[in-house]
């Protein structure tokens, strides 16, 4: 084992600290960020399109003459995306739309007693935004994440903003991405400002329903923002990204550093967790991520992370489990040679990866399943983003006069019964009317 471990090593912690050791790195709430971004919202506000141009000029150095991105950029993108990026892009669009497209739900109907017809029907969000970061590492996977379903769901409008590089220019990846989705309004803003412009709206952005999309701290406070004061949805509340691996000893220790890695190079706030009930997969896996950081572009970032990151040493599977469920990870990868059963006992996870040949990183950009995940424990109570993230589910209901004959009594007594005479009396005319036979429906 090398003299200092990629990542802190835990032998056998009693489970009365595992809760200590669930611990995220520090989340960026600062009560500074908050502040910052309620200004950015009064100044979108007060300045509207000027306001994000001088916000991009400020925070993204950026000198905009259009704030939207214009036809001839969109035409001019696609020269500059390689034919075979083009290619995996379309076959992670196949894939991610079939999977999605899979999770649409007919119509409900249903007669819960006679003449009482129920129904129930997914409406698309009407007007949604789609946050795409930008910074050193443009994320079109994103973009694709969100557009397949944005337009599976039939969301007539769709308005996506990022961040613009120097220059002024948005990737020419994205663009491409926008185009293939069929999406037109794409926004050259970033951080708080872009939210603030889709929850107020500008002159040239429009106001939104609902939000997605990662971003950094000032992103997701503008989002929850949006969410507590604009009456704007938002898709979940947003934390660094993380990963936790189950490694038996059939576990192949290269991938497993592999996919910690892929995982810590997101950000410096990462986490990494590597659970296994033996000691030697631990070690190599620890020399592993060492020796494989030293190749990494972006071994910086993935060091950092790795000082919030632990491997931990447990008794047997049943544990290894029951700390992942308490976790609640965004992406629980199950590498051992029993994963397919062990999987049914997931409770509590993003998004999860069975067996030594699914690496996280497949999900991220093209099996099919969406990428924008709960994290920070909430993958307790939230689950990732899917076409219902796009929908409404609206019910609609229908009485024939034999159904209110029917239903009419229930309801009189339970309203009369909750002192709520109008309601009683909403019934009674009706049924009134019905048995002096001048009523129709
Ligand atoms: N792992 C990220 C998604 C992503 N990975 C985008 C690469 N590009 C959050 O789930
Ligand atoms: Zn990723």
């Amino acid at each position: 084992m090398p003299s200092r471990p990629a990542m802190q090593f835990i032998p056998n912690p009693a489970p009365e600290t595992w809760p200590s050791l669930q611990q995220r790195p520090a989340a960026g709430e600062a009560p500074q960020v908050a502040a910052r971004v309620r200004a950015i919202f009064e100044q979108v506000r007060a300045g509207g399109d000027a306001a994000l141009r001088q916000l991009a000029a400020e925070l993204d150095k950026a000198t905009l003459t259009n704030l939207l991105v214009s036809e001839a950029e969109f035409a001019a993108a696609i020269a500059q995306v390689p034919a075979e990026l083009q290619a995996a892009i379309r076959q992670a669009k196949a894939n991610i739309e079939a999977f999605h497209t899979a999770q649409r739900e007919p119509e409900i109907r249903l007669e819960t007693m006679p003449g009482v017809v129920c129904s129930r029907r997914s409406v698309p969000v009407q007007r949604v935004g789609l946050y795409v970061p930008g910074g050193t590492a443009p994320l079109f996977s994103t973009l694709l994440m969100l557009g397949v379903p944005a337009r599976l769901a039939g969301c007539p409008e769709v308005v996506v903003c990022t961040p613009p590089q120097l220059d002024g220019s948005i990737s020419p990846v994205i663009l491409f991405v926008a185009q293939l989705l069929g999406i037109d309004k794409v926004v050259k803003a970033g951080g708080a400002q872009a939210v603030a412009a889709l929850a107020l709206g500008t002159p040239s952005v429009p106001a939104v329903d609902k939000i997605f999309g990662p971003g950094n701290r000032y992103v997701t406070a503008a989002k929850q923002l949006a969410a507590a004061e604009y009456g704007v949805a938002i898709d979940m509340p947003a934390g660094p990204s993380e990963v936790l691996v189950i490694a038996d000893s059939s576990a192949n220790p290269a991938f497993v550093a592999a996919d910690l890695l892929s995982q810590a190079e997101h950000g410096p706030d990462s986490q990494v967790i590597v659970l296994s009930d033996s000691q030697e997969v631990l070690e190599k896996v620890q020399a592993e991520v060492l020796s494989q950081l030293e190749t990494l572009p972006r071994r910086k970032v993935a060091a950092q992370a790795l000082e919030n990151s632990r491997a931990i040493l447990l008794p047997d599977a049943a544990a290894m489990l029951a700390f992942s469920n308490q976790y609640a990870p965004e992406h629980l990868i199950i590498a051992t040679d029993n994963a397919d059963a062990q999987a049914t006992q997931v409770t509590n996870a993003g998004s999860v990866f069975l067996g030594n040949l699914t690496p996280e990183a497949v999900g991220d950009y093209a099996s099919g399943t969406n990428h924008t995940l709960p994290t920070s424990g909430y993958a307790r109570q939230y689950s990732g983003v899917s076409l219902d993230s796009f929908v409404k589910k609206i019910t609609f209901q229908r009485l024939s006069s034999v159904g209110l004959q029917a239903i009419g009594p229930v309801v009189e007594t339970m309203a009369e019964a909750e002192g709520l005479v109008a309601h009683a009396r909403a019934v009674t005319v009706r049924l009134a009317s019905l048995a002096a036979g001048s009523a129709s429906n």
